[in-house]
């Protein structure tokens, strides 16, 4: 993308409304902009991290064996009223009424929805097990939408849905979630260490959370530090394997790691005192086995292998996406503004042309920006006619982990400037060099497919 052509409009200003890095920096760097509280636009720059987000979940969900698909935002208040839901979910819940006076709701989750489509093509337990996801916009009236995209109203979420014969299966599902989830978010430059939580309003027992730790979370969380020293790195899994599914979400669970609402202060007070925590983070995704709760008043059987129908057993899994791209931007930023881990930067680097408009140093970028698409990658050309001082401004407000600089002094000797963002440290080398050293440096961090 050459920027003369794109639309990216930054702000030079910090914007007075926004309380917390991450919110300042997507409305500087001109990622989104607010259509009402608490509900955003995704200006070009923002929406291509969101894309990227979502088609890393895609992939991971997919290769864990869930299934893609569809639901939508809007959804008749009678699957609720069935469910018990449509009066307990308060005022949280969207409430519109059709032109036929039909009660509707802007969906602020789905297991209702889900549960009547298993209940109407679902008939024996030879189709289970079986876990459908979406990734759709929902709706929370939230009496405080504040910190930009990080609690909004309208916010994209991934959710899926486990439906399995017995309680032992449906665990399965829940562990293939969390081992699935810790691959999601290492994917993505994060570390969301699972924490031991309440249900809320989806309801059961065994649920978990996913933290990232920054200060401006608005989680108050207790753990052992040594859960900060587990990572699921490069290991294989296979998503079958009961045992291995298991082993995983017992490391990483073993040691103690809850949000207030289920901390208890007599465990944790058992922890060697060096290795307590306290802190605050970010909840970028829950998980929660809840049995019967919906199959059970919805009436999603199936025929069991003796004959009998019994009620499926459910769990629902959630990944907050459009919330991590706050949560990225709060692990990852500096004075200057973001820097975005590989895995999810909007473009691969950046070309700064220091002499715009001079042949050299025109033609210089040109044969690097076709050489950087042609090896696959995806480059934003600044080559607009604008002081050096300002294009790396905005480069470094944006983000990008790689930036080339071109200028006619580097280009007398043949080379030009490779820069990381997150270092600050700076090589010269010829230019088929830096293409070379950028494609090695994606290698290991291919673009997600999606679906
Ligand atoms: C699980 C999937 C659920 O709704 N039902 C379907 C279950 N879980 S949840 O924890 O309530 O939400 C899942 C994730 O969505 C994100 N999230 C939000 N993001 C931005 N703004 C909000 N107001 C908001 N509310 C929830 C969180 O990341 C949460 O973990």
């Amino acid at each position: 993308m050459r920027l003369s052509r794109y639309f990216l409009p930054v702000l030079r200003e910090n914007p007075s409304e926004a309380q917390i890095v991450s919110h300042r920096l997507m409305l500087r760097a001109g990622m989104i902009k607010q259509a009402a509280a608490g509900i955003y636009s995704w200006l070009p720059l923002g929406f291509k991290v969101l894309r990227k987000l979502e088609n890393i979940v895609h992939e991971e969900q997919i290769r864990a064996g869930h299934i893609p698909m569809l639901m939508p935002t809007l959804q008749s208040a009678d699957l609720w009223r069935e469910s018990g839901r449509y009066d307990a979910y308060g005022p949280e819940m969207l409430r519109i009424r059709d032109r036929h006076d039909r009660d509707m709701l802007y969906g602020p989750t789905n297991e209702e929805l889900i549960t009547d489509i298993f209940r109407t093509h679902v008939g024996s337990y030879k189709d289970l097990p079986l876990t459908l996801y979406h990734i759709q916009w929902k709706f929370r009236d939230e009496i405080r939408p504040r910190f930009g995209v990080m609690r909004g109203r309208e916010f994209l979420m991934k959710d899926g849905y486990n439906f399995d014969l017995t309680k032992e299966d449906a665990l399965h599902a829940y562990n293939r979630h969390l081992v699935s989830y810790l691959r999601t978010y290492e994917r993505m430059g994060l570390q969301a260490i699972p924490m031991r939580a309440d249900s809320g309003p989806i309801g059961g027992d065994d649920t978990h959370e996913f933290l990232v730790l920054a200060e401006t979370g608005e989680s108050e969380v207790f753990y052992d530090s040594a859960v900060t020293d587990i990572r699921l790195g490069e290991r294989e899994i296979d998503y079958d394997d009961v045992a291995q599914c298991r082993a995983v979400m017992e490391e990483f669970t073993a040691l103690y790691a809850r949000t207030d609402e289920t901390h208890d202060a007599a465990l944790f007070a058992k922890i060697p005192e060096a290795r307590r925590r306290s802190a605050r983070g970010i909840e970028v995704g829950q998980i929660f086995y809840f049995g019967t709760k919906y199959s059970e008043p919805m009436g999603a059987t199936v025929q069991g292998p003796d004959g009998a129908q019994v009620p499926v057993h459910m769990g629902s899994h959630g990944i907050g996406v459009s919330r991590l791209v706050g949560a990225i931007i709060e692990a990852s930023h500096d004075e200057k503004g973001i820097i975005w881990p590989e895995g999810v930067t909007p473009y691969h680097c950046g070309i700064v042309n220091l002499k715009q408009g001079e042949d050299a140093a025109d033609a210089a970028c040109e044969r690097l920006y076709g050489a950087l698409v042609a090896a696959g990658l995806e480059p934003l050309y600044d080559d607009r006619d604008e002081r050096a001082g300002g294009k790396f401004a905005t480069m470094d407000l944006i983000g990008l982990p790689w930036r080339i600089t071109v200028g006619p002094r580097g280009l007398k000797n043949g080379v030009v400037e490779l820069t990381s963002r997150r270092t600050g440290q700076s090589e010269e080398l010829p230019p088929e060099a830096a293409v070379a050293r950028l494609v090695e440096i994606y290698a290991g961090q291919p673009d997600p497919a999606g679906v």
